[in-house]
């Protein structure tokens, strides 16, 4: 099944996706499905790190909502040609939020969902850490900080240099702004006006503690970028922002977001950085996930 403007064949410009969603919503129903659909992909995910006994659920749970809005509503993309020149790119640069990315691609038919009960065996194509080469739809190979932005940027420069319009969207976490080669490559694409580009930040604040941030929204602006500011857990609101583009420069999203969204013993909680949950612990989580 391929989802709506992921195809080819419906082609829709990335400002509508946004639209149609925002306009569906009136009575809220569009919301909670999406929502819904969100919660069931939180289980999958915890029960592929049960099953593997490892995983970074929490990491992924920071971004799960960002990437169903993503390749629900915005992303042109064809599962059956992952590699079509005409689809939107997005690169995870924070790779061991690989999971989140597992169980998009997964409902979106890139790769079988049974797929998804290998994570972390040993032939497995889906590890801990996110491979081009083995996993369909998978943009980039990512799990070093700090490197999958510059190479966002060196495919948005590509794309331009080809005259290929379509965009180029790079997950970041905000531990990873830690690497200089974040800041290196924002000046890149500041000083080649990559428009394409949309830089999303997935702010949850998970390494205050080492190194504080300070203000995100004054250093991306900066660097010669368009920033917005928006919760990372509403999709109404994602969609409105990650679908208002492009325009002169380069973007950059910060979405505001908890580490473990969903479960209440995993949230803000670094004790839940990497690791699996025990019997008791899935018990409660897969309650409070309905
Ligand atoms: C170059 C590099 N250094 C260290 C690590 C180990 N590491 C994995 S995740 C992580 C924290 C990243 O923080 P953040 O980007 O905020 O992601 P979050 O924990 O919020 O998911 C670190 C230091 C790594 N993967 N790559
Ligand atoms: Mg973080």
């Amino acid at each position: 099944m391929q989802s709506r403007g992921s195809c080819p064949a419906a082609q829709a410009p990335t400002l509508k996706g946004a639209a149609a969603f925002v306009e569906d919503n009136h009575d809220g129903s569009t919301e909670c499905a999406s929502t819904a659909v969100v919660t069931q992909l939180k289980r999958d995910i915890l029960l592929c790190a049960y099953r593997a006994k490892e995983g970074h659920i929490a990491s992924a749970f920071s971004i799960i909502d960002i990437l169903w809005v993503l390749y629900d509503r915005l992303l042109q993309y064809d599962c059956r040609n992952p590699k079509w020149e005409g689809r939107d790119r997005f690169i995870l640069s924070k790779g061991h939020g690989c999971l989140a990315l597992y169980a998009v691609l997964a409902k979106k038919d890139f790769f079988a969902s049974e797929v998804l009960d290998t994570f972390g065996l040993f032939d497995s194509p889906l590890g801990g850490h996110p491979d081009r080469n083995k996993i369909p739809g998978v943009e980039a190979s990512t799990g070093s900080l700090g490197h999958g932005l510059p190479m966002a940027v060196g495919v948005a420069l590509a794309l331009k240099i080809k005259q290929n319009d379509r965009l180029v969207y790079c997950l970041i976490g905000d531990g990873e702004c830690n690497e200089g080669s974040i800041w290196e490559s924002c000046l890149l694409a500041s000083h080649h006006r990559l428009r394409s580009l949309c830089c999303i930040v997935d702010f949850n604040h998970s390494t205050d503690r080492s190194l504080e941030l300070g203000d995100l929204e004054a250093k991306f602006h900066s660097m010669g970028f368009e920033v917005s500011v928006v919760d990372g857990h509403d999709h109404k609101a994602l969609a409105r922002s990650l679908g208002s583009g492009p325009g002169l420069k380069p973007r950059a999203l910060i979405a505001s977001t908890v580490k473990g969204k969903g479960c209440s013993e995993m949230e803000n909680n670094p004790a839940w950085h990497h690791r699996s949950p025990s019997d008791d612990e899935l018990e409660n989580m897969l309650r409070e996930l309905r």
